[in-house]
């Protein structure tokens, strides 16, 4: 996008639809092109036009970095694009870690993020320690001498709690330890962790950048130049960079991120209102509510809140058991809502994160963290919000 003569830089609603996105200089197309190619014609050996292999470069993905870079950064940020989430969270790992290092994480996070760290990393000689980052002060004090990174979403998955950014990256900071801020859950739109002194954030595109649930991605952004150069040379060396068609697609999504952002909070919001008035449900979890423990937080750290809501079923018997089953049940009889893993999406989505997307998590661990049978998890699309409701409504009874 060329930068403006005067006045104030272009708002993100801009920024989603054009940034990365200049017409194509040959044909004028006003939609970046998928090229479609994994190589590129050479004049001569090693004469060519900047563009080699496509591993390395290639258009489409570039303008889609282009894209969430100034999305998530501004101007001077990156963006490196990955064929899923987890690639992403890999190249991270793989660029800042070596054996012997140590990393600070919070508890509450995707299930294979955790499965990431524990079945393959620390494998490799790296080790975790895994503190309640709502506390700074508990992300500092696990601080050591090989600690090289601190990971945390916020708000986390799935139990919505959110960490204070700003603190943690003040407490990383002074022990020069690089923070790494999961924002799939907030995206851009609602939240910017670059701003609160984050080093990283990382993003499963799968989710509200695409938006549409039909592909799997991930990206990396940042600010500093020597990360971005680690971060691209494992992106390069091990593979994981995104396709141009699915580049394409996020891309296409990204151009809609602000509409659908708004649309998933208003419907959110008011699910999440109503599901606090039922009887049926024990506790409701989304940082909108006055009763989040942490909505002050929420209020100062996010412009908004978000799509996802967790609650807890009652257990009609009391006890554990009684709670599980009435969740199989309330899953099994959604019509609306979809009952599958995954976020983010137009579409309304209904899941068991004990069952489901956290199951990697062992048992012991889910129960400390207070991933319970009765924990359900909504990812709040963007239909009427009366039939959502009347959907839920009919589902609990
Ligand atoms: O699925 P993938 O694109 O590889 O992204 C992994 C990932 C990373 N971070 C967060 C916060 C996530 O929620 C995910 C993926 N989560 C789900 C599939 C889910 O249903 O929670």
């Amino acid at each position: 996008m060329k930068a403006r003569a005067k006045g104030t830089a272009p708002r993100i609603e801009t920024q989603a639809v054009h940034a990365g996105q200049a017409p194509e200089p040959i044909t004028g197309a006003v939609m970046t092109p998928v090229f479609l190619t994994s190589t590129y014609a050479q004049k001569g050996p090693g004469v060519h036009t900047g563009f080699e292999y496509s591993r390395t470069q290639n258009p489409t993905r570039f303008a889609l970095e282009a894209n969430l870079a100034a999305l998530e950064g501004g101007a001077g940020a990156w963006g490196l694009a990955f064929n899923a989430g987890v690639a992403a969270s890999t190249a991270v790992l793989a660029a800042l870690l070596e054996a012997g290092d140590h990393v600070v994480a919070g508890d509450d996070l995707y299930g294979g993020s955790y499965r990431l760290f524990d079945k393959i990393f620390r494998r490799l000689g790296v080790s975790f320690s895994y503190v309640d980052a709502r506390d700074a002060a508990a992300v500092a004090a696990a601080i050591g001498p090989r600690t090289r990174l601190c990971w945390v979403e916020t708000p986390t998955n799935p139990l919505l709690r959110l960490v204070d950014i700003r603190a943690v990256a003040r407490a990383c900071g002074a022990r020069g330890v690089r923070l790494c801020v999961d924002n799939t859950f907030m995206t851009p739109f609602f939240q910017r962790p670059l701003d609160l002194g984050a080093d990283l954030v990382v993003h499963s595109t799968t989710k509200y950048l695409n938006g549409h649930s039909d592909v799997v991605g991930g990206a990396v952004i940042g600010r500093d130049g020597d990360l971005r150069a680690r971060v691209a040379f494992v992106q390069n060396s091990m593979g994981g960079s995104q396709s141009a068609f699915d580049s394409f697609l996020v891309l296409r999504g990204t151009k809609t991120l602000a509409v659908r952002m708004e649309r998933h909070q208003q419907n959110a919001l008011a699910v999440a209102r109503w599901l606090e008035s039922r009887p049926e449900v024990e506790r409701v979890l989304y940082p909108g509510l006055r009763s989040h423990p942490q909505h002050a937080l929420a209020r100062r750290q996010m412009s908004g809140f978000g799509g996802m809501v967790g609650f807890v079923l009652r257990g009609k018997t009391g006890g554990s058991r009684g709670a599980l089953a009435r969740a199989r049940t309330f899953l099994r009889r959604l019509r609306v809502f979809t009952c599958a893993e995954s976020l983010g999406g137009v579409e309304s989505l209904a899941e068991h994160p004990a069952i489901m997307t956290h199951a990697s998590i062992p048992a012991e661990r889910r129960r400390a963290l207070g991933i319970g049978d009765g924990l359900v998890r909504l990812s709040v699309g963007i239909e009427h919000v009366d039939d959502l409701i009347a959907d839920l409504e009919a589902a609990l009874g």
